[in-house]
């Protein structure tokens, strides 16, 4: 081997070093579990829906945060997909949602090698150019819970629609509040490319006559943070004397701002609503701060990522609009427009419910 080459080995060596070292101070995680390491038949042209899942697929999953039982929860149902597909799952991420914090984490996963990469963006354009350099290495992209811009990945697995989800935001806190009255979202990152899109869907919808007698008085921003949201609600609650209620469509958000109403003088007064797990959110529903929140089934959400990002390295699909492929336990599902496959209704949940929820 020539020195120049050696030099080059070094040096790529050292990078990946340096990118490894960066993920491990950025304080994320790794977890990973091997399956069937035998390959399948090259990939290339056209989509076949009859082609075969390969086995052996490297898929990683790399969520907005790791230390987010909602994410956690999700990434498991993708393993159990990567697991039925025999292929490698690996979940990696920063413990912070932050709109860069994901880049180091896809450069890594494109130097491994990811058949799939499957990521919950925290910023619509911050991780484009990671991720049109993993998909020039070979990697298919798939965004799911939080897009980026539609030409950085080949397919965008929706919880619900956008519009669903505002739809039922809008009518958890107006029938909590009796139809009337100022409110506040709490969010997640000012970047958040889901919660801007429903926020924005929001404020559309309550721009219809029977929402003509409550205002929104202000978005703020928990960073998807526990402590920070925390403090983002009280905040609220001071500046914001007649406020009548919360939607907080951010699980980290929704548990922080019940946490705090329930041990102060708003509990039951000041309504709160929003988009949370039923374990995170289950003493605040029995202890009578939360009447009513919603979310779909993360798990079911990973599921179908997975699939998704396994019919694509298997080139059943290629991401256009009408390709059909199967996921599983979940069935078939249909590409839509922009290369969107959306996974189904919210679930509402309150009292009479919660207890048949495990996640
Ligand atoms: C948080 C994240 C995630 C969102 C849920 C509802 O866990 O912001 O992106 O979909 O809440």
């Amino acid at each position: 081997m020539s020195t120049s080459s050696r030099l080059r080995l070094g040096a790529t060596a050292l990078t990946l070093a340096s990118l490894v070292l960066a993920a491990a101070a950025c304080g994320g995680t790794t977890r990973e579990n091997s399956g069937d390491s035998g390959g399948g038949a090259p990939v290339g042209g056209a989509a076949d829906p009859d082609a075969p899942l390969r086995s052996g697929l490297k898929i990683a999953f790399l969520p907005k945060q790791v230390n987010n039982p909602y994410f956690t929860t999700a990434d498991n149902g993708g393993k159990d997909a990567v697991t039925e597909v025999r292929g490698e799952f690996k979940e990696v991420g920063p413990s912070e949602a932050s709109a860069s914090s994901q880049v180091s984490y896809i450069n890594t996963l494109s130097q491994q090698g990811m058949d799939v990469i499957v990521t919950s963006a925290n910023d619509p354009n911050a991780i484009c150019g990671a991720l049109t350099q993993a998909k020039a290495a070979g990697a298919k992209i798939v965004t799911f819970d939080s897009d980026t811009k539609p030409e950085c990945r080949q397919v965008f697995v929706n919880q619900v629609t956008a519009q669903g989800i505002a739809e039922n935001q809008v009518k958890l806190i107006a029938g909590q509040i009796g139809g009337a009255g100022e409110i506040a979202i709490l969010s997640a990152t000012a970047n958040a490319t889901n919660q801007n899109t429903w926020i924005g869907l929001m404020k559309e919808e309550l721009k219809k006559p029977e929402y003509a007698r409550i205002k929104l008085v202000t978005v703020a921003y928990g960073n998807d943070d526990d402590q920070k949201s925390f403090q983002e609600t009280q905040g609220l609650l001071q500046a914001y004397p007649d406020l009548k209620g919360i939607v907080s469509p951010t699980t980290v958000g929704v548990a922080a701002a019940a946490r705090y109403l329930s041990g102060s003088q708003y509990k039951g007064r000041v309504k709160l609503t929003g988009l949370g797990t039923p374990n995170q959110m289950r003493e605040y529903v029995k202890d009578g701060t939360v009447d009513a929140f919603a979310l779909w089934n993360p798990a079911d959400l990973g599921y179908l990522a997975a699939y998704a990002g396994a019919a694509l390295a298997s080139g059943q699909i290629s991401g256009a609009e009408g390709e059909k492929f199967k996921a599983g336990k979940l069935g078939e599902f249909t590409v839509g427009k922009d290369g969107t496959v959306v996974l189904g209704p919210p679930t509402v949940f309150d009292k009479t419910n919660i207890d048949q929820f495990q996640f």
